[in-house]
């Protein structure tokens, strides 16, 4: 597989080998793609040394998407390392974890905000740095989740975070299409990764899910990373604006 030679990526998102941004770096660098991989800060710096050193020619830098001055200075590091870019990857979302419990009605102002800026805002101004290296064109891609189209319980304010990140991805994929540049969603299906992590009533989601599922069962993290290098690669080049659901079918039922 080579759909990704000679093109450079960016993964932001990466906490460790459960992270469906590293099955999608994985899969990047298996078809050619220079990888570069992110971290929010110094305690992950050490974890993403060594899934770094397990993936050939991979780099790591770190960058806070909450921090405007973290993304500048990550962007101008790549622009004199790297000259220009073809991918960004991002597949960051928090809400304090108090949201993802109470009822919906209870949402903090405080966890709205973060849950935005920390989920979503983050899209925009990572898609605006990007941007002036993505010389030869790019794809952009973002993780999204069925919470933001219908009302999965407990998933709360991350749900309207989700719902204002498609709509952000359509937004950008307006603004960035005339320097062929693309921007789209995948949504995917509940996989058990550290931020899926104590969750409670998941696993029995994803039983009802694995019944329900035109597939009979749950999507697998490779499955997410296979759909993001078809977007990464010029595969994918008639496709922006898109929210792609990676969910073993599970959004067409109704009943
Ligand atoms: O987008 C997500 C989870 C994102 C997430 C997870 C956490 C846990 C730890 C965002 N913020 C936090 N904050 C924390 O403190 N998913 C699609 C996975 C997920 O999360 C749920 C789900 C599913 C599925 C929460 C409630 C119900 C279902």
């Amino acid at each position: 597989m080579t759909h990704m030679q000679g093109k450079t990526a960016v993964v932001f998102g990466v906490a460790n080998k459960r992270s469906i941004a590293w099955s999608i770096a994985q899969k990047l660098q298996g078809a050619g793609a220079k990888v570069i991989i992110t971290y929010q800060n110094e305690r992950l710096a050490q974890e993403a040394a060594g899934l770094i050193a397990d993936l050939p020619g991979a780099d790591g830098f770190q960058c806070d998407v909450s921090s405007d001055a973290e993304i500048d200075h990550l962007f101008a590091q790549l622009k004199s390392k790297f000259g220009k870019i073809h991918t960004v990857v991002h597949s960051v979302a928090f809400a304090p974890a108090e949201e993802l419990k109470n009822d919906f009605l209870l949402t903090t102002r405080e966890g709205f905000r973060i849950a935005h800026d920390v989920s979503v805002y983050s899209l925009i101004a990572v898609t605006r740095a990007a941007v002036p290296l993505m010389e030869d064109g790019g794809s952009v891609m973002t993780m999204s989740y069925l919470g933001a189209e219908r009302v999965v319980p407990r998933y709360n304010v991350m749900g309207v975070a989700k719902a204002a990140l498609e709509a952000t991805v359509r937004y950008l994929a307006s603004d960035v299409g005339a320097k062929k540049i693309r921007v789209n969603a995948i949504s995917a299906g509940p996989i058990k990764t550290l931020a899926a992590r104590g969750i409670s009533g998941l696993g029995e989601m994803m039983k009802e899910l694995a019944d329900k599922a035109p597939l009979r069962r749950n999507v697998e993290v490779d499955e997410v990373g296979n759909s993001a290098l078809f977007l990464a690669s010029d595969l994918s080049t008639g496709i922006t604006g898109e929210v792609i659901h990676v969910d073993c079918g599970y959004n067409v039922m109704g009943f």
